[in-house]
């Protein structure tokens, strides 16, 4: 599974609300971005609760993941989640949000995905899913607000860096915004 995560909580704070995940599971690879409301301790609480909940039902929808998910963490803040699940036999990326996660494809083109209002924790409205074809080298990009909504990604990603690390540690630097938790997850499919 080739998956990188670069995070930072702001101020160099030891809590993040911002957690991410990956996970593969037969014929599937889960990934997914959770932004805990505001940031520090009660944000970091929020955003493992949810985390923890979606890996413990990697099996189910996402409709059902989200659906448990916000009656399972209503203690905590809440949070804006974006999740893609890879089918590595249809190749297909099948993926869902609430709130702010910006989700994308970056292949020969660039997709945005859309997530619906709300705060999983909080509630939300109009869910829906959205099923993409998933090419040979296409990376997929999951990040939270923490970032700027990166401009031109295919001049932002080096088109010579192929290690997915550097490439998530430069994008995090690069795009900060410098007022929140920050993170970013990036797949690639390969073979
Ligand atoms: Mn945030």
């Amino acid at each position: 599974m080739h998956v990188a995560i670069a995070r930072q909580a702001l101020n160099g704070d030891s809590h993040c609300g911002d957690q991410c995940a990956a996970w593969e599971h037969g014929n599937k690879i889960t990934l997914c971005v959770a932004d805990g409301l505001g940031h520090g301790e009660y944000a970091e609480e929020a955003g493992r609760a949810a985390v923890a909940y979606v890996g413990q039902h990697l099996r189910e929808s996402l409709q059902e993941i989200f659906a448990g998910c916000d009656s399972a963490i209503r203690h905590t803040r809440g949070v804006a989640m974006g999740i893609a699940v890879m089918d590595t036999r249809t190749k297909t990326l099948t993926c869902g949000g609430v709130n702010n996660i910006s989700m994308m494809i970056v292949g020969q083109r660039t997709r945005h995905m859309i997530c619906c209002d709300g705060i999983v924790g909080g509630g939300y409205k109009r869910f829906m899913t959205e099923v993409l074809p998933l090419g040979n080298g296409d990376m997929v990009i999951l990040h939270s607000d923490g970032l700027k909504e990166i401009a031109n990604l295919s001049n932002a990603i080096a088109a010579d860096c192929t290690d997915l690390q550097q490439m998530a540690d430069q994008l995090l630097e690069d795009w900060t915004c410098g007022t929140d938790d920050a993170a970013i997850l990036i797949y690639q499919s390969r073979g």
